[in-house]
């Protein structure tokens, strides 16, 4: 197979449309997720999937870690094209779904680089266009919309299942709909025209915790500091959590503390710093409108959009804040 220039020059055919013929042509294809998968990356991934299928490709979708699905994504369309990252056979065409790095997909990188043609969809503006033929648009709310571009380009009709998928990147990617735009909206209904339980997927998605979450939650906040001189004055507010506190909890619900973190008047940048292993330290930035995180994220070594950032960094959790709130005052 022959691989498509990522730069659309004149004569060539625009990536959607490069991508939907790539796709049309190809007897296999591996779809790789995100490591710590969320909606959008597996939605995106499982929509694309359920597409090709059904037109009778090979399809495998995968994501390099951990070993379990998220509990709310486990209930998607199309899970049963899910296989494990070591049973993954890889094809001529291999296409990552919403990951700004070909680091984000783990182990099956080695999938991605022999592949004849690798294709990136994705929204995140710090990707590079790191594939042969790149759908990547820092200006789209979720990966699910691309994919949907893709979908449309390739003349294949949305049904519930596959409207589903797409839903649940849409509506996760855009706190459901609190940062999202007129295109949003409008992928939106016709994604609920073509059937999708939103009121359900909005509930099961982002309305629901372990009860364990509600005592994690309020110690975490119990740790929070507000440093009103940080950022130039905006103002930064940051909370801990620690692996004793997250004990129990699945990763992507220590997670969403951050979505009550930046909730604080006082703050125009919110930090939650989260134990991954002892002094291992994942660290989640948000920003409401004036701070753009990217280069804060890149500083750091991390990466992310303008207003949802992060980084990695090691030490004791002392060190680790307070090298953070030094670069950051
Ligand atoms: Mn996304």
């Amino acid at each position: 197979m022959t691989a498509v220039s990522a730069e659309p020059a004149p004569s060539m055919p625009a990536p959607v449309d490069a991508i939907a013929d790539v796709l049309a042509a190809a007897t296999a294809v591996t779809i790789c997720c995100h490591t710590r998968p969320d909606a959008d990356t597996i939605g995106s991934g499982l929509a694309l999937g359920m597409a090709l299928r059904r037109r009778g490709v090979a399809v495998q979708v995968s994501f390099p870690s951990p070993a379990q699905l998220p509990e709310p994504l486990s209930g998607l369309p199309g899970v049963d094209l899910l296989v494990a990252p070591e049973d993954v056979a890889g094809s001529d065409v291999v296409v990552t779904v919403d990951c700004a790095s070909v680091e984000r997909i783990g182990l099956l990188a080695k999938h991605f680089d022999a592949a004849s043609t690798q294709i990136v969809i994705d929204h995140h503006v710090s990707n590079a266009g790191y594939g042969t033929v790149n759908l990547v648009d820092g200006e789209s709310s979720c990966t699910a919309e691309l994919i949907l571009m893709v979908l449309d380009a390739m003349e294949i009709p949305l049904d519930t299942d596959l409207a589903t998928c797409l839903y649940a990147g849409l509506v996760t990617d855009t706190g459901s709909f609190k940062w999202s735009g007129p295109q949003s909206h409008r992928t939106a209904a016709r994604l609920l025209e073509a059937g999708v339980d939103g009121r359900e997927w909005t509930r099961r998605l982002l309305d629901t915790h372990q009860f364990l979450w509600l005592t994690m939650v309020s110690k975490v906040l119990a740790t929070a500091v507000l440093v009103p001189e940080a950022f130039d004055g905006a103002g930064l507010v940051y909370a801990v959590v620690d692996q004793v506190t997250a004990a129990g909890m699945s990763w992507e619900q220590a997670e969403s503390v951050v979505d009550i973190v930046r909730t604080t008047a006082e703050a125009e940048v919110a930090a939650v710093f989260k134990e991954t292993s002892p002094n291992r330290w994942a660290v989640s930035m948000r920003s409401k409108t004036q701070i753009d995180l990217i280069p804060v994220a890149r500083a750091a070594g991390g990466g992310g959009h303008r207003h949802a950032a992060g980084f990695t960094s090691e030490g004791t959790v002392d060190e680790v804040v307070a090298a953070f709130v030094a670069a950051a005052v």
